[in-house]
């Protein structure tokens, strides 16, 4: 009899542990320590996160990344750039941007929160390898100057279908495109002759961010102020990667059950599927303090007509997927 009790109980604490491995998620946040402004990309077979650490300007020296098999596992990358490599960046290194291209790694980023006449803005760093580590490209930032009222921070670097590469940038309320060089360490002008383009929604303050999917471009934004409960995201569906981009409406935003400040994200597809993921930055309900953001993940859906289902956060966050390595 005790044999058999024994035995039941053996059975029922692996089937116990089975359950607890099929239903293991990332949880929310996905990683420790305040981070912000997270880009989510595929990368060398690998899912990657590169954030803002987030912290007062002058401790926001360098920037750290994550990388997972599967979304739910992450390891962390320190420092893979920092200002002791990037002559003219002092503080406030925010918002990266990451493409690979070239065969090479492509590292875009903010520094010194720059205003008109000071030294600061954009700038690009290189590596072999996702982890890094960046070096600067070009010993000075690439967009310094106010353009059209944009503060030059927050860029996005999208690769069209045709191969003609975008990056659409800024802050202070006005959204600006260019368009790159095929190396990416320049500004060329568009088939008009102009460089840069005026593109800023209804509403838009800062945080870019594009997707491609059946044909349509997605351009998505933050709005609100991101020391606030009120950051949130929207968006707009256009034919064009040049717009216009007619506000949709909000696709992320505070939840008073899970997390204030909801905002700044980007979006993961599933390498050949259908199926996306939305990265982006919260403040937990016990914290009022402008740093205290933490990236989380979730899933995002489309709904039969082409738009985005507001997304429901979450603080179990997402199951694991396959890794993009494995067919
Ligand atoms: O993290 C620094 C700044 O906060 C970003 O550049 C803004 O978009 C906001 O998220």
């Amino acid at each position: 009899m005790k044999q058999l009790i024994l035995s039941a109980a053996l059975i029922a604490a692996s089937l116990a542990t089975a359950g607890a491995q099929t239903a293991k998620t990332s949880g929310n946040p996905v990683f420790k320590g305040w981070y912000a402004d997270p880009e989510g990309a595929v990368l060398d077979g690998q899912y990657w996160i590169f954030p803002t650490y987030s912290a007062p300007y002058d401790e926001q020296t360098f920037m750290d990344a994550f990388s997972s098999p599967d979304l739910v596992t992450w390891t962390k990358h320190p420092h893979v750039i920092d200002k002791k490599g990037v002559s003219w960046a002092k503080r406030a290194m925010w918002a990266p941007a990451i493409i690979h291209a070239n065969k090479k790694y492509y590292l875009f980023f903010g520094a010194n929160d720059v205003h008109q006449g000071e030294v600061g803005g954009i700038g690009v760093a290189t590596a072999d390898r996702p982890e890094g580590p960046y070096k600067d490209a070009l010993g000075k930032p690439l967009i310094n100057d106010i353009v059209n009222g944009a503060q030059p921070i927050d860029q996005f670097v999208f690769r069209d279908d045709d191969g003609k590469y975008y990056m659409y940038y800024g802050g202070w309320g006005h959204c600006n495109m260019v368009r790159l060089s095929d190396d990416l360490l320049s500004i060329v002008p568009f088939d008009d002759g102009t460089t840069y383009r005026e593109v800023t929604p209804k509403n838009y303050v800062e945080g870019p961010f594009m997707l491609k999917r059946k044909g349509k471009y997605y351009f998505m934004w933050s709005e609100g102020g991101w020391g606030g409960p009120d950051y949130c995201v929207a968006y707009a569906i256009a034919d064009s990667p040049f717009g216009p981009f007619e506000r949709v409406g909000k696709i992320l935003q505070q939840d008073p059950a899970i997390a204030t400040g909801a905002g700044h994200h980007s979006v993961i597809q599933v390498p050949g599927k259908d199926e996306y993921y939305i990265v982006y930055h919260r403040r937990p309900l016990t914290e009022t303090a402008a740093n205290s953001r933490e990236t989380c993940i979730d899933r995002l859906y489309f709904d039969k007509d082409g738009h985005i289902v507001p997304v429901k956060m979450t603080n179990e966050g997402v199951k694991a997927v396959k890794n993009p390595k494995r067919k």
